[in-house]
C-alpha cells in the first residue's frame, strides 16, 4: 500500500531535491527516506577527491533541507546521515560511513512505521468510522491494518485542498476493499458525528505536543474535540523534534499561490497557501508511535531519550 520509495529514478542527489520540493516524492517518511537515500547517492557519485568531503556533504544535506522546511523528518533524516559519518577519517571511510548511515535510516524508518500500526490499528475497533485527512501512509497502514484483522471499517476521507492528497488516500483505501466516503475539507464538522475516531498523520511533533501536518488537520481537531471523538496522530519517533526543544520554532511552508488558483484571475487578491497548520496538544488525545501511544505531555522526555548525547547541528 505505502509503495516502495522510488529510488532507481534517481541518479544524482539534486533531482532528488527537485522532486522533494515539487512534491513529487512527498509524505513526511518519504521525503525522510528519499532525504536519506539522495544522501547516499552523493556519496556513490562522489568523485571531487580535491575538496572536503564532509564539508561538500553538509551543503549537499542543506540543499535537500532547504526543498521543504516543517517535516522535521527531513532534517532528522539528514542529521542521521552526517552524524553517522566520521569526518576524520580518509575518505573511503567517509564514503562508506554515508552509505552505511543512509542505508541504516531508512531500514529503521520503516520499521519505525510498521511498528506503530500494531498500536494504531489497536485503536479501531470493529464497526468504527475512522475520519483522516490528507495522504499519510502511516495513518493509512493503521486502517489497513484493522482491515486485515477482520474488522469492518467505514472512513471518512477529506480531499486536502489544493494538492488533493486525500484522494490519494479514498482511492487506496477504497481500492482495499474498506467503505470510504469522501469529503470536502469544509464538511469535517458536518460528518464527525458519525465518526467513532480520527487517525491522521504527522510532519512535526513539536516538543510541546503540538502537531505540524496538513492544512486542515487542526479544524478537523477542533471538530472532532466538538463532536467528542478521540482524535491520534500517527508519528514514527523521527517526527519528533529536537529543534523545538531548543526553542527554534517550526516554519510553515507556504506554497505557490498558483497552487489554488491563478493569481491573474483574482487582481488584487492575496491567495494564501500554507502547506501545513499547527494542532495544539489540548486537541491531541494521543501520538501513535512505534513506542507505543505516546501523551502529548510527554513528548519533551521522548525527545531527550531519542536525540540526547547527539551531536545535533540544525539547518537554518
Ligand atoms: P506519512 C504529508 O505532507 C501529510 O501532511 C501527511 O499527514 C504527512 O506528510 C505524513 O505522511 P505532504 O508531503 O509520513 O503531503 O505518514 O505535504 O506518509
Amino acid at each position: 500500500m505505502s509503495g516502495t520509495d522510488p529510488q532507481s529514478d534517481y541518479e544524482n542527489y539534486l533531482d532528488v531535491a527537485i522532486d522533494i520540493e515539487n512534491m513529487k516524492i512527498r509524505g513526511a517518511g518519504k521525503i525522510a527516506r528519499m532525504g536519506a537515500y539522495a544522501l547516499r547517492l552523493f556519496a556513490e557519485k562522489y568523485s571531487n577527491v580535491e575538496a572536503v568531503y564532509y564539508e561538500t556533504l553538509e551543503k549537499a544535506a542543506k540543499v535537500l533541507y532547504d526543498t521543504r522546511p516543517t517535516a522535521v523528518s527531513l532534517e532528522n533524516a539528514l542529521l542521521s546521515v552526517l552524524n553517522y559519518v566520521r569526518p576524520d577519517e580518509k575518505l573511503d571511510i567517509m564514503l562508506s560511513d554515508t552509505i552505511e548511515g543512509a542505508d541504516i535510516f531508512i531500514r529503521e524508518a520503516l520499521e519505525a512505521r510498521d511498528g506503530l500500526t500494531r498500536f494504531g490499528a489497536s485503536l479501531i475497533e470493529e464497526g468504527y468510522t475512522v475520519h483522516t485527512h490528507c495522504n499519510s501512509t502511516a495513518a493509512i497502514e493503521c486502517i489497513l491494518r484493522a482491515h486485515n484483522e477482520g474488522k469492518t471499517i467505514t472512513v471518512h476521507s477529506t480531499e486536502s485542498r489544493p494538492r488533493y492528497q486525500g484522494r490519494i488516500t479514498s482511492r487506496e483505501l477504497a481500492d482495499s476493499g474498506i467503505k470510504v466516503k469522501m469529503l470536502v475539507d469544509s464538511a469535517a464538522r458536518l460528518y464527525m458525528d458519525d465518526a467513532d475516531i480520527v487517525v491522521v498523520g504527522a510532519d512535526t511533533i513539536a516538543s510541546d505536543g503540538s502537531l505540524f501536518n496538513k492544512v486542515g488537520t487542526w479544524q478537523i481537531a477542533l471538530a472532532a474535540n466538538d463532536a467528542g471523538v478521540p482524535f491520534y496522530t500517527c508519528a514514527e519517533i523521527f517526527k519528533f523534534s529536537p529543534r523545538t526543544r531548543s526553542g527554534i520554532e517550526t516554519k510553515i511552508e507556504l506554497r505557490d499561490p498558483g497552487e489554488i488558483a491563478d493569481p491573474g484571475d483574482f487582481p488584487g487578491v492575496t491567495i494564501l497557501n500554507p502547506a501545513f497548520d499547527r494542532t495544539p496538544a489540548s486537541l491531541i488525545t494521543g501520538i501513535i508511535t512505534e513506542q507505543g501511544i505516546v501523551d502529548p505531555g510527554d513528548v519533551p522526555a521522548v525527545i531527550d531519550r531519542k536525540f540526547a548525547g547527539k551531536k545535533v547541528v540544525f539547518f537554518y
